[in-house]
């Protein structure tokens, strides 16, 4: 086992991760931003090291900073996180280098997987099902209209470097075409320095359902159920459920099955998640895979009792997995607390928080490395608070979300809190019934 881990990143995800080191007997290292020095990360790890000036380039993303504090502090592993470097694949290459565990995947599953239209011909040819469209690269426009007819309107074009959304264009008719290639390759060559495309049927009104897959060193995969992250706005998820009201028992079992092949095809090692799109029917089709921990990965260790840092952790080392999947016995719903303004089209709000009151009580998770005096710096992600509520049944947990925000209380900044209130209130959310197309219909009272 590790005797020591430096966690590479910050907030609530380094906190999270120092916890169970702890747990486990594992002595931790912080790394920091001068910005980021009065921080819980940084008083909770056994050691410290400041890696540099506010700006994540020149800290949280400088790798050379990072192995030298690795290195220096003897550190054997390198948690890191989400967001950052945790999906770099020459970082996690550097790593193994230096001799140190990069606890995530290989830089090899990171390329394979970052190329979406290679992730996709790779989950094609391992059985799980994709949205017809493009075979791979689509070479230039003749083909790209040939594809179009041949997938049939609406189609959506993707950028093969994409992510969040970007270099991405719905088209419905074959006259708009020709403007979303054109500006749909100019925002990835913008974007990623890199302008290939691909082409599928536009999947209308999906949802977004992701599993959660866990493999180990020997080629073993096996499934934590779903979270169902459809609501979300401007490809930020601002909600996370489990299990998603959108589930059958034979959707999960066949959905929770493609994602172990997935995982098994490609021999991957580690905490990852297969996202789906599934439309109305339940079809459901393979959109990407992240090999990383994530933001909303809670959800889950709340509903099948169990520590996913603590398996990452296990399955580095080369602990084999027991091979059982895992199915929800609870309802758990998780809300991002971001530091900005709802009723300001979501703008970001940095500042001191004067008055922290965490909510807490039965079945209230807060993961937060926010406390009164502290301040949030304007350099990093919003995200301040991740809520996270559990009970027997989904309306216990919506009422019990409702008594936590409710009692939550941060003063000298504003929150998002005031939007989850209203959303947990909402007759569609109440419901179970939205999409991702949800936001886009939704307005502050
Ligand atoms: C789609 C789609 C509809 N049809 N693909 C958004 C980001 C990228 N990961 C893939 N995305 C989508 N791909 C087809 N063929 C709709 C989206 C999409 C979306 C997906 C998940 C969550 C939120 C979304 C918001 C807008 C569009």
């Amino acid at each position: 086992m590790f005797k020591k881990i430096l966690v590479a990143n910050r907030g609530e995800i380094a906190l999270r991760v120092i916890r169970t080191c702890k747990e486990m007997g594992i002595k931790t290292v912080a790394v920091y931003s001068t910005a980021d020095a009065e921080s819980l990360h940084v008083r909770f790890a056994d050691e410290a090291v400041c890696i540099g000036p506010p700006a994540s380039s020149e800290s949280y993303l400088k790798m050379s900073n990072i192995i030298a504090a690795a290195e220096i502090t003897n550190a054997d592993a390198i948690h890191p996180g989400y967001g950052f470097l945790s999906e770099n694949a020459k970082f996690s290459n550097l790593c193994e280098e230096h001799k140190i565990k990069f606890i995530g995947a290989t830089g090899r599953m990171i390329d394979q997987m970052g190329d979406k239209a290679n992730a996709k011909a790779t989950m094609k040819a391992a059985g799980v099902p994709c949205v017809p469209g493009s075979e791979g690269i689509i070479a230039d426009f003749e083909q790209c209209k040939k594809v179009a007819l041949e997938t049939g309107y609406p189609v959506m074009l993707k950028a093969s470097a994409g992510g969040g959304g970007k270099g991405m264009r719905a088209v419905w008719k074959p006259e708009d075409l020709k403007n979303a290639w054109d500006s749909a390759r100019q925002e990835s060559k913008a974007a990623f320095g890199n302008d290939d495309m691909y082409m599928e049927k536009l999947i209308e009104e999906p949802r977004h359902i992701e599993i959660q897959i866990v493999g180990d060193a020997y080629g073993k995969a096996c499934h934590l159920s779903e979270r169902d992250c459809s609501v979300q706005r401007r490809h930020q998820k601002l909600t996370e459920e489990t299990p998603s009201p959108f589930m059958t028992d034979e959707l999960r079992d066949a959905m929770g099955k493609a994602a172990v092949k997935a995982a098994e095809y490609i021999s991957y090692e580690g905490a990852g998640t297969i996202e789906f799109l599934v439309d109305k029917h339940r079809n459901f089709y393979f959109m990407e895979m992240n090999t990383r921990i994530q933001v909303e990965h809670p959800i889950t260790e709340e509903v099948i009792n169990y520590d996913l840092i603590r398996e990452q952790i296990l399955v580095a080392a080369g602990v084999p997995i027991s091979g059982k999947n895992y199915y929800p016995q609870m309802h758990s719903i998780e809300c991002r607390i971001n530091a900005e303004d709802p009723y300001n089209g979501f703008r970001p709000a940095p500042g001191r928080v004067t008055t922290f009151h965490a909510p807490g009580g039965h079945g209230v998770r807060m993961d937060t490395h926010v406390y009164a005096g502290y301040m949030i710096p304007p350099n990093y992600d919003s995200m301040i608070a991740k809520l996270i509520v559990t009970a027997q049944t989904r309306e216990e947990a919506i009422n019990k979300m409702k008594r936590a925000l409710d009692e939550f209380v941060i003063e000298g900044i504003k929150t998002t809190i005031p939007f989850h209130r209203q959303l947990m209130d909402h007759p569609d959310y109440v419901a179970g019934n939205y999409t991702t197309k949800f936001m886009e219909g939704f307005e502050m009272k």
